[in-house]
């Protein structure tokens, strides 16, 4: 599929209901086909005047925004945020993903965190301590060393020059249908079903100097 304009509304790689009972159909409905779709057909109209950005990726877009036309520039980050944020959020979740990471990421989180249920209390601390909308993020620096982090509402990672793992969306429209405003709980079901299959092939994938 295009990564570059014009951007396409990727399906989910898995059913609306796939993730129940952790997360709701209608939530993943309107969350896909309505809030992320806003954000493609957003980006792709700010950027249709201007053909000589068509070939670029979207992480170059977002990366070297601050060499786009200023009135280019909050459009593609805030809806080409959007689109990556999601992207990345709907990958990092799946019904059939082990439930916890192998491999060369396991041993990480290990290293990092003292274990993997020391990582998930960090990770929820942190998901818990974004004010308003934004995300939280498992990274990878680029000597594979392991952070969280989080981001302001369509803020993205790449800036920061890390690789992101996995994400959880925090806004409240990822989880107030079923879990109304207790952000704890949609955490707590998150983690039912985060990809860590996806997030341990990304780690892996890191090319280390
Ligand atoms: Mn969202």
């Amino acid at each position: 599929m295009n990564n570059h304009y014009p951007f396409p509304l990727i399906p989910l790689p898995y059913d609306y209901t796939a993730l129940e009972p952790h997360i709701d159909g209608l939530t993943m409905d309107l969350h896909h086909d309505r809030h992320l779709k806003t954000y493609v057909d957003n980006l792709n109209a700010a950027l249709a005047p201007y053909p000589q950005y068509h070939s670029w990726t979207l992480e170059q877009l977002l990366y070297y925004a601050d060499e786009l036309p200023k009135d280019l520039q909050t459009p593609v980050l805030h809806n080409g945020g959007g689109v990556y944020n999601h992207n990345f959020y709907f990958a990092g979740m799946s019904p059939t993903s082990a439930k916890a990471p192998v491999g060369a990421l396991a041993d990480s989180i290990n290293a990092t965190f003292g274990s993997f249920d020391k990582f998930k209390d960090a990770f929820k601390t942190a998901a818990l301590s974004v004010f308003g909308s934004g995300y939280a993020w498992l990274v990878a620096e680029a000597d594979k060393s392991l952070k969280i982090i989080t981001t302001a509402n369509q803020d993205t990672p790449l800036p920061q020059n890390v690789y992101p793992l996995v994400a959880i969306d925090v806004w409240e429209h990822a989880y107030y249908l079923m879990h109304y405003n207790l952000r704890a709980d949609y955490i707590d079901d998150w983690f039912g079903v985060a990809n860590w299959d996806a997030a341990s092939a990304l780690y892996g994938q890191i090319a280390t100097s």
